[in-house]
């Protein structure tokens, strides 16, 4: 049977909790290969992100046009851009090479805040990729930042999600797992809401990387030719299952952990 591969393009956080090792994890627990492009190396533990360190844009334009030319990925998941160079070599290479089934994790910030990615490249981010997505997935902090919308409940949520689609994307995934409520995810595209998926929350401080998970996992879904619907709500399931199953190693935030589906 064919294998079917997603490419991600994601900083490396070495204390695996989000970033290429969860985005690998998970692909693979999804039962799609990953094969993977570094944005930054972070210097993180379960206790923060102290620094991060953006890899030449040239240095990722080569880890992608060598892993794209050898082997056409069936859907890519992209998270942290280091740079609006990268940001730029993101949008040639989606380009040059029509990838499709593109999910885009907007990662602007750490959850504790620290900048990941300038306003250069939130400009080009906007601009530039969003339009080459099947899926863009922010949460309420990055949908404000992406479209200007303050989202607060699913009526805000959608309108946030569908400016995401009015700039380009096929469909857009506005998250509430920072809702005050019980979370309720809500997906829409051209056409208006497509689903507004309400979920129980797990109540655990141990939730490092669980943007890079869920993306993930939907990336791999979309490369097994799953709807956008079923692949979120596949991904979401994971996901609860993950984060009832912590792996916590250090002092800090522990991360969702391993999930066999
Ligand atoms: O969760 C956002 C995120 C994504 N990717 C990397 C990170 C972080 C947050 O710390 O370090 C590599």
């Amino acid at each position: 049977m064919k294998r079917l591969v997603v490419l991600a393009i994601a900083g490396y956080d070495p204390s695996g909790g989000a970033g290429i090792t969860a985005d690998q994890r998970v692909i693979e627990s999804f039962g799609c290969t990953a094969v993977t492009a570094i944005t930054a190396i972070t210097v993180q533990s379960s206790t923060g992100v102290r620094s991060v360190h953006p890899v030449e844009a040239t240095l990722l334009r080569s880890q992608l046009t060598e892993l794209i030319e050898d082997c056409r990925p069936d859907a890519v998941k992209i998270g942290m851009l280091g740079s609006d160079k990268q940001a730029l070599v993101v949008v040639e290479t989606l380009r040059r090479y029509g990838l499709a089934n593109v999910v885009l994790d907007p990662v602007l910030a750490s959850t504790g805040e620290v900048s990941l990615l300038d306003e250069t490249g939130r400009e080009i981010l906007v601009e530039e990729i969003v339009p080459l997505c099947r899926l863009v997935t922010p949460n309420l902090a990055e949908a404000y930042r992406l479209t200007g919308i303050v989202a607060a409940d699913p009526k805000t949520m959608a309108q946030a999600g569908m400016a995401l689609v009015a700039l380009g994307a096929s469909e857009a995934l506005v998250k509430g797992g920072h809702l005050d409520a019980d979370p309720v995810d809500v997906l829409v595209r051209g056409d208006g809401l497509v689903a507004m998926i309400k979920g129980k929350r797990v109540v655990t401080p141990h939730t490092h990387g669980t943007g890079c998970f869920l993306s993930s996992a939907i990336a791999a879904g979309l490369a097994k030719g799953r709807g956008s619907e079923q692949a979120v709500r596949d991904g979401r399931a994971a996901l609860v299952a993950a984060l009832n199953a912590p792996v916590v190693i250090g002092k800090g935030r522990g991360y969702p952990g391993v999930y066999t589906l």
